[in-house]
C-alpha cells in the first residue's frame, strides 16, 4: 500500500502521523509525537524551530525504522500566522516569534491608525488582530528593526519547514490566508497594504495553491536517512483547513469546529463574508483546501485547560481525561461563567487566578477546585459556540442543523455532549486526527490517487468512526445561556470579542 506522511504541528504538540490509502479505505498511524511550546527567553515568547525540525526528523527515522515503505510524499500543517525569516543566503534569521509574544501589544492600535479596520477588513477578510502576521511584522519593524533589514524571504510555518525538506521557497494559499496581508480579491499579497506600513513585498515568497508538488527532499535527508526522494507537497499548510478538509460533512447546513489548543467555529463559503457585522462580531475568511473559503470565528479553545493543568501540574496535581471527567461531574452546573475569549485569558501567567479574579470582577461565585474550574470552562465555551453559530447563520444566510467537531478536544466527551446541549444541535465528533487527515487528503490528491475533495470526505466517512451526540437538558442550557448572554452584554461584548 502506498503512503505518506502527514506532519501535523498544533500549538502545543506536533505529529508523525503515516496515512495509507489502498484505493478505498484510509488508514493511519501515529509515528512520533512531541510537545511543541513556545520558549519564553529575553521577554520574548519564540518557536524553537530548529528543535521542531529536529523532532520531526527523529519521526521519519522512526517511520523507517517500522519499516515504512513506498513512502510517496509529505507535508506539513501547522497553526496559521506565524513565519521565520531567510537571510539573503537563505539561513534562518532568529528563531520565529510566536503569536503571543508580547511584542504586538501595541501594534494593533499603530497600525490601525495608518490602516482603518474597515479597509484592513475588506481587503483581507480577516479579523484585525494581534497576533496576525502583519501586526507581527509591523512589531519588528518598530521593535527590531534590523531584523527586517536583513530579511530576503518570509516564510509561513509550514512553508518554512517544507523549505528545510525540499529547498523550495514558496507560500501556501490557506496558510497565506492566515495572514492579513492576503488580498482577498486578488487572492494574492497585498502590495498596497504593504506600502502603506513600508513593509517589503518583495519579502513574500510566491503563493501557491494546495496540492502544489515543490520538488524532491534534498540529498542531505536522502543520505541521513539512506532513502531515495520522496516528494515535498504543499498541501493545505494550515491546520484549521485541513481539519475541515478532513471533516465527513454532508450538507450544507452543517458547521464545523476544529478543536485544539484554539476552537475554530465557522462554515465553509463560495464567496468571502465581509459585512460590517461580520467585523463588528469578529468573524474571519479564510481558505480551504478547495480553494474556497471558511467563514470562522477563533475561539480560545483548549488553551484555557492546557493553561490551567500547567498550573496544577506546577503543584504537583496533575489528573488523568478520565479523572478529570469524574471531577466534572462530581461538580455542580452552571455555578459561575466566563467569556472565554476575554483579553484576560491570551496568555496570562496562572490562568485559574486569572479565572477566579474574572469571576470576582463580574459579581459572581469564584471557581476552587479543578472540578469547579474544568466545568466552568467547558460550559463557558459550549455557551460560547451557541453565541457563534447564531451569528453563523445569520451571517451566511442559512440554518445549520449539525455540528461536526474534529481535532484532539473531541476526544473529551463532556465537551462534545456540552457543545450539542448548548446549542441545541446534532454534533457528530470525529476523526480525531482531522488535520492530518486532511493534510494527506490533499497529498492523495495532489498524486493522482484522490479525485477531489468530495470524494476524499466520502473516503474519511468510510473508514474512521464518528460519535454522535444529540441535545440534552435543554431547559436548564436555555437559562444557561441567558446568563451568559448578560455576561455578554454587561461586560461589554464589543470590547472582549475584538
Ligand atoms: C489553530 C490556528 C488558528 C489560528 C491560530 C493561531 O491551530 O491555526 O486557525 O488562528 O491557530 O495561529
Amino acid at each position: 500500500m502506498n503512503k505518506v506522511w502527514a506532519f501535523d504541528l498544533g500549538a502545543s504538540n506536533g505529529r508523525l502521523m503515516v496515512s495509507g490509502f489502498d484505493g478505498n479505505r484510509l488508514f493511519l498511524e501515529e509515528v512520533h509525537r512531541f510537545p511543541n511550546h513556545p520558549v519564553h527567553v529575553t521577554g520574548h515568547y519564540y518557536w524553537d524551530i530548529l528543535r521542531t525540525f529536529q523532532e520531526m526528523k527523529a519521526g521519519i527515522g522512526k517511520s523507517i525504522k517500522k519499516g515504512h515503505k513506498s513512502i510517496e510524499s509529505l507535508s506539513i500543517d501547522t497553526w496559521g500566522v506565524d513565519f521565520g525569516l531567510l537571510s539573503e543566503t537563505g539561513e534562518l534569521l532568529g528563531n520565529p516569534y510566536s503569536y503571543r509574544d508580547p511584542h504586538t501589544k501595541e501594534s494593533l492600535m499603530e497600525l490601525l491608525s495608518v490602516i482603518q479596520k474597515e479597509v484592513l477588513y475588506t481587503r483581507t477578510g480577516v479579523e484585525p488582530a494581534a497576533i496576525n502576521t502583519i501586526c507581527q511584522l509591523y512589531a519588528i519593524k518598530n521593535n527590531n528593526s534590523s531584523l527586517l533589514e536583513r530579511a530576503k524571504t518570509l516564510l509561513l510555518t509550514p512553508n518554512l519547514l517544507s523549505y528545510f525538506f525540499s529547498g523550495v521557497r514558496a507560500n501556501e494559499y490557506t496558510i497565506s490566508t492566515t495572514t492579513s496581508l492576503f488580498n482577498i480579491q486578488e487572492r494574492n499579497w497585498d502590495s498596497d497594504l504593504m506600502e502603506r506600513l513600508n513593509l517589503r513585498r518583495d519579502m513574500m515568497a510566491d503563493i501557491v495553491m494546495p496540492g502544489t508538488i515543490l520538488g524532491p527532499t534534498l540529498y542531505t535527508i536522502q543520505n541521513e536517512f539512506s532513502i531515495g526522494p520522496v516528494k515535498v507537497i504543499a498541501g493545505a499548510g494550515h491546520d484549521t483547513a485541513c481539519a475541515l478538509a478532513a471533516l465527513p460533512i454532508q450538507t450544507e447546513n452543517s458547521a464545523f469546529m476544529s478543536c485544539g489548543t484554539w476552537i475554530l467555529m465557522g462554515v465553509q463559503v463560495k464567496k468571502p463574508v465581509i459585512t460590517e457585522q461580520a467585523l463588528e462580531w469578529g468573524f474571519t475568511n479564510e481558505g480551504t483546501a478547495d480553494g474556497e473559503y471558511r467563514l470562522l470565528k477563533n475561539i480560545m479553545g483548549m488553551w484555557l485547560i492546557q493553561q490551567c493543568k500547567s498550573a496544577w501540574s506546577k503543584e504537583g496535581r496533575i489528573f488523568t481525561y478520565e479523572e478529570e471527567a469524574q471531577l466534572i461531574r462530581d461538580t455542580a452546573s452552571f455555578t459561575s461563567l466566563i467569556d472565554p475569549d476575554d483579553s484576560a485569558f491570551f496568555n496570562p501567567n496562572h490562568m485559574p487566578e486569572q479565572i477566579r479574579n474574572y469571576c470576582i470582577r463580574t459579581g459572581q461565585e469564584a471557581p476552587e477546585t479543578p472540578g469547579e474550574f474544568l466545568r466552568c470552562i467547558l460550559v463557558s465555551l459550549s455557551l460560547k459556540y451557541r453565541w457563534v453559530l447564531e451569528k453563523l447563520e445569520q451571517l451566511a444566510g442559512k440554518s445549520i442543523e449539525t455540528i461536526h467537531m474534529g481535532g484532539g478536544g473531541i476526544q473529551n466527551e463532556l465537551f462534545c455532549q456540552f457543545t450539542a446541549n448548548a446549542t441545541n444541535r446534532t454534533v457528530i465528533a470525529g476523526p480525531v486526527e482531522a488535520s492530518a487527515i486532511g493534510n494527506s487528503l490533499t497529498q492523495w490528491i495532489a498524486l493522482g490517487k484522490m479525485k477531489d475533495l468530495k470524494e476524499g470526505r466520502e473516503i474519511v466517512k468510510n473508514s474512521f468512526p464518528v460519535k454522535v451526540y444529540e441535545p440534552q437538558n435543554q431547559l436548564e442550557w436555555q437559562e444557561a445561556y441567558g446568563h451568559f448572554i448578560k455576561l455578554l452584554t454587561n461586560y461589554n461584548v464589543e470590547e472582549t470579542l475584538s
